[in-house]
């Protein structure tokens, strides 16, 4: 059976983009292939994060996962960090890993300040090298995220092509899952730019728990363009792409095709936020069940972990000793 990993960082508010790009498809993934989703809190450390939001974010994150409809019967999700053995992987990776290649990637040179390389994280740096030991440790064939994980997705391959060559066959080298439609979900007010966490403004970015009279008010202002025709071309038309993309992931029909029952922006826009509104009700429904039982969820947590730990104890160990580290005895 093909194995799935994805993960994501518990930090901020989870927006529409991180829904439609990765939670939706993880939600599919686990009914068809042996899959573990993390919420990978050693990464939230990359950036400053007060440790009480940390520890609150992590379980609300696994929370929402449960209420995107992950099955802690069919699937195994847990917490990265409960999971040891992606720390030590990440070492041996980054022995790995060269310098330029990660200064090549595209998210440290974003968030790095401009010219300030010197203050920046060293964990911001590696980041890229702990997904990598995520994904490598699960012996991985699959992994679901957003278009803007491409990069990261390629560097994980070139590591574990990179050990198998140097050390003997040791790991599986994934493919990326990208969405057809809805990998890219675009920045309301901005629609040059990804929906994110970070970046977005409030009107910018829908959020998974917000009221529907409040994500229906903000796609309704999402920003288009002064060409009055309906068209789906994200390279020239990103605003109404981006709503045509919406309108497709919650209604099951193509861009494309939806692009010719519309020839203006006001109705496109009506429909687009009821659409998202229908979509995103049963997940914001489940959540407020599962908000009352956070017990549930630290269980659902430590038995996804203890599962977790017994495909990472072996690959870790099978990395090492590849690698010419002693075997306790
Ligand atoms: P940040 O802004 O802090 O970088 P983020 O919004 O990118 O955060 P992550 O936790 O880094 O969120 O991403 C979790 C998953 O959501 C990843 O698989 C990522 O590819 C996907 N994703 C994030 N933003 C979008 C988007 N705008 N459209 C589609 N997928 C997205
Ligand atoms: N880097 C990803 C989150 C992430 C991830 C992973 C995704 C960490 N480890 C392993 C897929 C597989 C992000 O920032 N969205």
């Amino acid at each position: 059976m093909t194995r799935v990993l994805s993960g994501i960082q518990p930090t901020g508010e989870i927006h529409l983009g991180n829904y439609v790009g990765a939670l939706r498809q993880w939600a599919l993934d686990q009914h068809e292939h042996d899959s573990f989703f993390c919420v990978v809190d050693l990464h939230a450390l990359s950036a400053d994060i007060e440790p009480e939001t940390l520890r609150a974010k992590t379980v609300e994150v696994a929370a929402i996962l449960l209420a995107a409809g992950l099955d802690p019967d069919v699937c195994t999700l847990f917490v990265q960090s409960h999971v040891h053995e992606h720390a030590e992987l990440g070492w041996l990776l980054g022995c790995v890993a060269s310098m330029g290649e990660l200064r090549r990637m595209t998210q440290f040179k974003d968030k790095t300040a401009k010219g300030d390389e010197g203050a920046a994280r060293v964990g911001l740096f590696t980041y890229p090298v702990l997904q990598a030991a995520d994904i490598l440790l699960y012996d991985t064939d699959r992994v679901p995220v957003g278009a803007d994980q491409r990069q990261h997705l390629e560097l994980c391959r070139d590591l574990a092509q990179r050990f198998n060559q140097r050390y003997g066959e040791t790991f599986v080298v994934p493919d990326a899952a990208i969405p057809k439609v809805g990998a890219r979900v675009m920045d309301l007010q901005d629609p040059t730019m990804k929906m994110s966490k970070s970046r977005s403004s409030p009107q910018g970015k829908v959020l998974l728990l917000e009221p529907p009279e409040v994500v229906a008010k903000k796609i309704r202002r999402a920003v288009t363009d002064n060409e009055a025709e309906v068209r789906y071309d994200p390279a020239t038309k990103p605003g109404v792409s981006n709503l045509l993309e919406l309108l497709g992931v919650a209604t099951g029909a193509t861009p494309q095709e939806l692009a010719d029952k519309y020839d203006q922006y006001g109705p496109l826009k009506a429909d687009a936020a009821a659409a998202v509104v229908e979509f995103l009700r049963p997940v914001q429904t489940r959540f407020r069940e599962l908000a009352d039982d956070l017990g549930h969820v630290e269980r659902v947590l430590a038995k996804g972990a203890e599962k977790a730990q017994a495909v990472a104890a072996r690959t870790l160990h099978r990395a090492g000793s590849a690698m010419g580290l002693l075997p306790r005895r």
